[in-house]
């Protein structure tokens, strides 16, 4: 049988309500996904996790605000507000949240001048975060995600998931998304596209 890991993306305080990035009702898919790390052999978490003053924030672009986009070297990048800043209580994990069942945790976005999304890629998509070569020496073949946000480090994480030829799938009831500019309905499209499960 494929051996399998849940994966759980970014449950952190700043993308809760009150949270500096809250996703609307995010704190609601903890104790679903608490009971869910019962049903997995593997639990591996991803924690969002940035320098102050990274590139993807707002505040470092002279007169730009949360939600503008601008043009990185690797591409498109939207402004988010300071969020998850290292070492700060943003930055941790949902207090109710199983974190020791966790066999693994990766952080993401560490570097100041890229932005990391996904668990197995950084934005340019093509710097690893290691993942990848952790999940086959364990011979993890499938993988099961929740978490925040949907429409993007979700999303992002179970399409690099199917393009490094893992088994993927969402399970939405255990997400929620920021839904900026449609970007809940076109992530999920693009997640099916990837032949990513959307349960
Ligand atoms: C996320 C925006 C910025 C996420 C992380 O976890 O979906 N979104 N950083
Ligand atoms: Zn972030």
């Amino acid at each position: 049988m494929a051996k399998q890991a849940l994966l759980v993306i970014d449950v952190q305080n700043d993308f809760c309500p009150g949270g500096a990035l809250a996703v609307e009702d995010g704190d609601s898919i903890v104790p679903i996904i608490n009971r869910m790390m019962d049903d997995f052999g593997h639990v591996i978490l991803t924690q969002d996790w940035h320098p102050a003053g990274h590139s993807s924030f707002a505040s470092s672009h002279e007169g730009k605000t949360p939600f503008e986009f601008v043009t990185m070297p690797y591409g498109q990048q939207v402004l988010w507000p300071d969020h998850c800043v290292q070492g700060t209580q943003g930055a941790a994990f949902h207090p109710d949240l199983e974190v020791d069942r966790a066999e693994l945790i990766i952080r993401k976005g560490f570097r100041p001048q890229i932005d990391s999304y996904s668990a197995f890629f950084e934005n340019d998509h093509a710097t690893p975060t290691g993942l990848a070569g952790y999940l086959s020496e364990r011979g993890i073949t499938s993988l099961v995600l929740a978490g925040l946000a949907t429409d993007y480090c979700v999303a992002y994480s179970a399409i690099d998931a199917k393009k490094r030829g893992f088994e993927a799938e969402v399970v939405l009831d255990a997400c929620r998304g920021i839904d900026l500019d449609g970007s809940l309905e076109r992530m999920k499209r693009e997640m099916q596209d990837a032949g990513v499960v959307l349960q």
